[in-house]
């Protein structure tokens, strides 16, 4: 069918893992590296975080706004009634260990957990602490990364031979062509798993893509590392693991991104009030990690927002990158993606240099764009769309 052709050669790019915009990151590691306290700081949330292995047994989700200083000044400008940011969904994971794949530990449960994530926040323990069990008897971060590693590849193993088995059957002993392609790209998916390496590191074509898609291997997910530090070492930036650390990374997922934390500072800067935090930042030369944690797991989940702006309501909304213009207006009502007319759209940083709307339309700065345009992030938009049963013909 032609008119769907179209739109396939016009979408966003293919990508692994879910579509849409209400997607998760995990939190993933060992038990008793500090999972559940950087949840905790992070989401201001207060799930149990204790000193013994498996405190988390069911997933903790909340969400955490994204912070972002256009939405501040964009606030700050309008004077809105209602802010709305955009928000990362995070899950907290029951702890994993070596053998969970054959039920070891808490066993296959919290692997589904993951599975129900997009992404996953990798949290290392690199700070020592006599009182703090750990389940391999001693800190050494890069064979934990290891073990984490194993266990999601041997999952999606297991998951893979067993799905194997059926298409084999079919395809190479029965002849059925149409699922050749299946067969095919999951037998590179077998051979990259033997290979010690993970579905996100291999190359794809669209086609293979869609059926990765159809499975979402856990090493298919983006991944972040947090390697949690004592207050210490994170003050002077310093820790005797972290050449280990990179080494293993530059091996096994090279190019990934690696954050240094301290989940000791974070639960200390959260008992303080704004301006003791600042001069304690300040004196001491930190900063918190937490900013840059959630900024990156929003970007890794090819997510972006763009900006809806007035004095009733400034809003961010959650697309995903390479969204054009109607489906990101869909994201507001479904009527105003199949009226779609047009976008008005000024870019924040248009905004910014000329201070207002009314600068912006002065300057040629406020452009109107069509079905076509891929919305930028950050981008204000006003979407301009034939009414439906009911609705304006103009609406924010
Ligand atoms: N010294 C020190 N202790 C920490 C740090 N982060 C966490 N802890 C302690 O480590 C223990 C375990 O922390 P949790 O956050 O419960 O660990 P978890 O990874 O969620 O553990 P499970 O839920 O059992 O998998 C708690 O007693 C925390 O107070 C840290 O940065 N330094
Ligand atoms: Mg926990």
């Amino acid at each position: 069918m032609p008119p769907k052709k179209k739109e396939e050669a016009s979408g966003p790019p293919p990508l692994i893992g879910r579509m849409g915009t209400n997607l998760k990151m995990g939190i993933v590691g060992l038990p008793n590296v500090g999972k559940s306290t950087f949840f905790n700081v992070l989401t201001k949330c207060s799930a149990p975080a204790e000193n013994f292995p498996f405190c988390t047994i069911d997933p903790n989700e909340s969400r955490v706004p994204v912070p972002d200083v256009r939405f501040n000044h964009l606030c700050d400008h309008y004077k809105p009634a209602s802010k709305v940011p955009a928000y990362l969904n995070i899950v907290d994971i029951a702890g994993l260990v070596k053998g969970a794949h054959e039920g070891k530990g808490l066993g296959n449960a919290f692997l589904s957990n993951i599975n129900a994530c997009d992404g996953i926040f990798h949290v290392v323990r690199a700070f020592d602490d006599e009182e703090i069990v750990h389940v391999e008897g001693d800190v050494d971060p890069a064979r934990d990364l290891e073990i984490i590693h194993s266990e999601l590849r041997f999952k999606d193993l297991e998951y893979l031979n067993k799905n194997l088995d059926g298409l084999e059957r079919t395809v190479a002993r029965g002849g059925d062509k149409k699922r050749k392609p299946e067969y095919d790209c999951l037998c590179k998916v077998r051979d990259l798993l033997n290979n010690n390496q993970w579905v996100r590191n291999g190359t794809w074509d669209a086609k293979e893509i869609e059926v990765l898609n159809q499975h979402l291997f856990l090493t298919s997910k983006p991944v972040i590392y947090l390697v949690n530090m004592s207050e210490k070492d994170y003050t002077r930036k310093k820790n005797k693991w972290l050449v280990k650390i990179k080494e293993w990374i530059d091996n096994n997922d090279k190019g990934a991104m690696v954050i240094l934390m301290s989940c000791s500072i974070e639960l200390k800067l959260l008992d303080m009030a704004e301006d003791e935090q600042a001069t304690f930042c300040k004196e001491s030369g930190v900063n918190s990690a937490l900013d840059k944690i959630i900024v990156n797991g929003y970007k890794a989940l090819n997510l972006c927002y763009f900006f809806t702006v007035g004095k009733d309501e400034v809003k961010a909304w959650t697309i995903q990158a390479g969204t054009k213009a109607p489906q990101a207006a869909g994201r507001i009502h479904t009527d105003f993606e199949k009226g779609f007319i047009m976008a008005e759209v000024m870019s924040y940083p248009d905004f910014k240099e000329y201070g207002s709307e009314a600068e912006c339309k002065a300057n040629g700065k406020y452009r109107q764009k069509g079905r076509d345009y891929i919305v930028d992030d950050g981008d204000i938009i006003l979407f301009k769309f034939n009414a439906g049963a009911g609705l304006q013909g103009k609406k924010k």
